[in-house]
């Protein structure tokens, strides 16, 4: 029975090292991924690598190493930004792995044995950059209207998969399901092409041989496309281990850009129904980031590595970022200058501010103990805010909504930020017969700190640790569970706080 949250990102070709378009959707499924572990969930989080394929092994060739040589090498680059950017995957699956080779062997050779794969002849053009056949329309002065690069024409007997047979079961499961694909308007795209009429596509190539072999025809191998869509099952124990698979599969939710929407909305679920296998709940599509307006991309060289951004501002600052920047959905597009303008605002004078004000005062009028206060309800200042907070940041992250998530959390900050200065604590401390007024300000100060740490933890959860840490809660940071945690009063008068490192230095120039 399934009891796993199970969110997946593309697997990104290696042709060439990550920019920060990839690091969005894993970013991106990274923070959903910790916030449901927040709540409580058992989740599974698969992000890999798709190796297979002309674009792969041209990428080698050109560097005069094998494809495997060259993803070999390559991998540990992807590696190293997802563990660099925090990323929480529970798995990093590679398509040259056995556990991947040999299922997806098993599930082409279950499609032929039904009779839904067939020998044909395919006659047309092909994109290497985006391993897709194109019709013509796709094709502008002989050029992938995506890449900008020629197409190359292919004439080769390959074996075809039915997918014309079932336009009308991926219609009725649009129908019934309008919540596959997210956003609707991107549904709505995939429904017309379906009802446009489906044709045929072919699942093997013998024109080179960097791929899966087919198993009956030891002249083909599979398809780049069908190998890769397959990773999302193979790594959950498809055809291995049917006990883990039936607990995560199907999959909650497939993170992309619209580039590969027709891959995970058309194709995937045909192949799924083929074979008798249950389709994902929900394909979300997300905006491209784009750069001098123009979509980032490692053909066209407008790619920005993760790296460069970290350095300047720290990795919980770039994760931050991109998710409060861009309404999650649309595109977005980079530039230095806002970001720099948002760090100083939101989190170097904002949430970094706050927090050393605070924690500044608890030292000073309190010898750094966390003071008893009249009261722990709700009742102050913060607590309705706080709670607000809470269910806001909940219904946003479960609708995807990633950038209201973060836009809650901001504005909890400038609440508080707020009400430090409507309070003044600092006037209050002047008047010795106003202790007790003084110990619940920074009480609730103190408390609204807290839900700051553990609403900031899925998207910074580096800053979110540090902060925790600063407070003093002997309890984990990484033990905590919605929605108890999220009680107001929870923090202990008498906790001994510990003023850090301010948690957002102001940027150099
Ligand atoms: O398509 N903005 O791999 P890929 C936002 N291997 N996201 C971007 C982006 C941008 N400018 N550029 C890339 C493939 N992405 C296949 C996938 S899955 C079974 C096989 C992200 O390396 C976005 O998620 O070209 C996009 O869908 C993906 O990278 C494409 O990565």
């Amino acid at each position: 029975m399934k009891d796993t949250f199970y969110i997946t990102t593309p697997i990104y070709y290696v042709n060439d090292a990550p920019h920060i378009g990839h690091g969005y959707s894993t970013v991106a499924c990274d923070v959903i991924a910790r916030y449901h572990r927040l709540r409580g969930e058992k989740v599974f989080f698969l992000t890999g690598t798709d190796e297979h394929g002309q674009n792969v092994a041209r990428a080698a060739e050109k560097r005069g190493l094998t494809p495997r040589g060259w993803a070999d090498q390559i991998v540990p680059k992807w590696r190293e930004v997802w563990e660099r950017l925090d990323i929480s995957n529970d798995d990093f699956i590679r398509t040259t792995e056995d556990r991947h080779e040999r299922q997806v062997q098993a599930f082409v050779q279950r499609l032929y044995d039904s009779g839904d794969i067939y020998l044909g002849t395919y006659q047309g053009v092909y994109c290497v950059s985006c391993e897709e056949f194109k019709s013509e329309d796709e094709v502008v002065d002989g050029n992938c209207a995506i890449h900008g690069r020629p197409v190359e024409r292919v004439s080769e007997d390959n074996y075809f998969f039915r997918l014309s047979k079932y336009r009308d079961a991926l219609l009725r499961l649009y129908e019934e399901r309008p919540d596959f694909v997210r956003p609707e308007t991107r549904l709505n795209e995939v429904v017309s092409f379906v009802r446009g009429g489906l044709q045929d596509f072919s699942v093997s190539r013998t024109s080179f041989d960097w791929g899966v072999p087919i198993p009956w025809d030891a002249g083909h191998v599979t398809y780049v496309w069908v190998d890769a869509l397959l990773n999302y099952i193979t790594a959950v124990g498809f055809g291995a281990d049917e006990r883990r698979f039936d607990s995560i599969w199907p999959a909650d939710v497939h993170m992309m850009s619209k580039d590969i929407l027709r891959f995970h909305a058309v194709y995937w679920p045909a192949m799924l129904m083929a074979a008798g296998v249950a389709v994902p709940r929900q394909v979300f599509v997300h905006g491209y980031l784009l750069v001098g307006g123009e979509k980032m991309s490692k053909t066209k060289l407008t790619g920005i590595h993760p790296f460069q951004l970290i350095e300047h501002f720290g990795v919980d600052a770039y994760r931050y970022h991109f998710m409060r920047d861009v309404s999650f959905g649309r595109d977005g597009s980079f530039s230095w200058e806002s970001m720099a303008a948002r760090y100083t605002s939101e989190l170097a004078n904002g949430l970094g501010n706050l927090a050393s004000r605070v924690l500044a005062m608890v030292d000073s009028y309190f010898e750094g103990v966390v003071p008893e206060p009249s009261h722990r309800e709700v009742g102050g200042r913060l607590g309705g805010p706080a709670e607000q907070l809470a269910k806001r940041f909940d219904a946003h992250i479960l609708a995807l909504e990633l950038s209201d998530a973060v836009a809650a959390l901001d504005e909890f900050v400038r609440q508080a930020n707020r009400y430090l200065v409507e309070a003044a604590p600092w006037n209050v401390a002047k008047d010795a017969s106003r202790r007790q007024e003084l110990a619940d300000v920074l009480y609730e100060a103190v408390e609204g700190l807290r839900f700051v740490a553990l609403f900031a933890s899925p998207v910074m959860p580096g800053a979110a640790a540090r902060l925790w840490e600063q407070l003093g809660i002997t309890e984990a940071l990484s033990a905590q569970r919605l929605p108890d945690a999220a009680r107001w009063g929870s923090v202990n008068p008498g906790t001994r706080t510990r003023r850090g490192e301010s948690l957002f230095p102001r940027l150099e120039e």
